[in-house]
């Protein structure tokens, strides 16, 4: 077979831009594909809902991938061993009720679960800003500002594009990068204790990880917050590389989503 470059490009660009306008209108949209980001999307496009995860880097997996000091293995607990081993994983005992699992195996195989689900990843994008509106004197985020990672690497002055969706799901990890930019650019409270980000506490795995999961809820009209974001949002503890907190989060993030969703 001749093999023409030009139907590769037109392959890709089409293809690219066929799921970039099906994402025009989401259900969830995810800023951050670390464990709690990618957690929510395998559950929510599982259960049939339009989602797409907008990841800065040019990889997915935010924080996993290193397991502990680059050291690449990652432990989690009796109670979200059953997450990682309902997508295929073996988890090891390590000591009772400690489980180990390959950390880069336990990224790409959550990803691949969420992908296949029919979540779409759009890798090498950075989400900018949040689009704001008022509904009944309330105002509630429903969409996205998202540019290319290079352009913002670049610091090119281009300007961004915009998708809408019924939920936001803040999933940026410790710097809980979206929600630093809606107050910074709306005079709003959040739902937590101040009305702002409570902001990360210093190493304290065991509170940290039962937090992470209560920590896990709406935090602004249309915006939930999970993972260490969550902490981050409440002034709750780090924990290092136990996973089993972002796993569960990303599991009850999605819950509460499909049932307001469903409701
Ligand atoms: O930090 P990250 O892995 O988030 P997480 O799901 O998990 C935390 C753990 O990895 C670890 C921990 C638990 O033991 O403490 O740190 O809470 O992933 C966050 C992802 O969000 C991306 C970032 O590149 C990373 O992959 N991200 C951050 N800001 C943006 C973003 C942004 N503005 N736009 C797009 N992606």
């Amino acid at each position: 077979m001749a093999l023409d470059e030009r139907i590769v490009t037109e392959a890709i660009i089409t293809k690219y831009f066929e799921k970039f306008k099906e994402c025009l209108d989401l259900d969830v949209a995810i800023v951050g594909a670390g464990p709690s980001g990618m957690t929510a999307a395998y559950k929510l496009a599982e259960n049939g809902h339009k989602v797409a995860i907008f990841e800065r880097k040019l990889s997915i997996g935010g924080g996993m991938w290193g397991g502990g000091m680059t050291f690449n293995y990652i432990v989690v607990q009796e109670e979200s061993r059953r997450i990682l081993e309902e997508v295929g994983l073996t988890l090891e005992e390590f000591k009772p009720g400690y489980y180990t699992v390959d950390a880069v195996a336990a990224t790409t195989t959550l990803a691949s679960k969420a992908c296949l689900a029919g979540a779409k990843v759009f890798n090498c994008m950075s989400v900018e800003d949040v689009v704001v509106r008022e509904e009944n004197g309330q105002k509630r985020v429903c969409g996205l500002v998202i540019n290319s990672s290079p352009v913002e690497i670049a610091g090119l002055h281009v300007d961004p594009l915009v998708i809408h969706s019924k939920f936001v799901i803040e999933a940026t990890g410790h710097d809980t990068e979206l929600l630093q930019t809606l107050l910074r650019k709306n005079d709003l409270k959040l739902l937590t204790p101040s009305g702002k980000i409570e902001g990360e506490k210093s190493m304290w795995a065991e509170v940290a990880e039962t937090n992470t999961v209560k920590n896990t809820r709406e935090v602004f009209p249309g915006v939930y917050v999970c993972g260490m974001a969550a902490n981050a949002s409440f002034g709750s503890y780090r924990m290092g590389p136990i996973f089993g907190g972002m796993l569960l989060s990303g599991e009850k993030v999605a819950k509460e989503i499909d049932a307001r969703l469903k409701g």
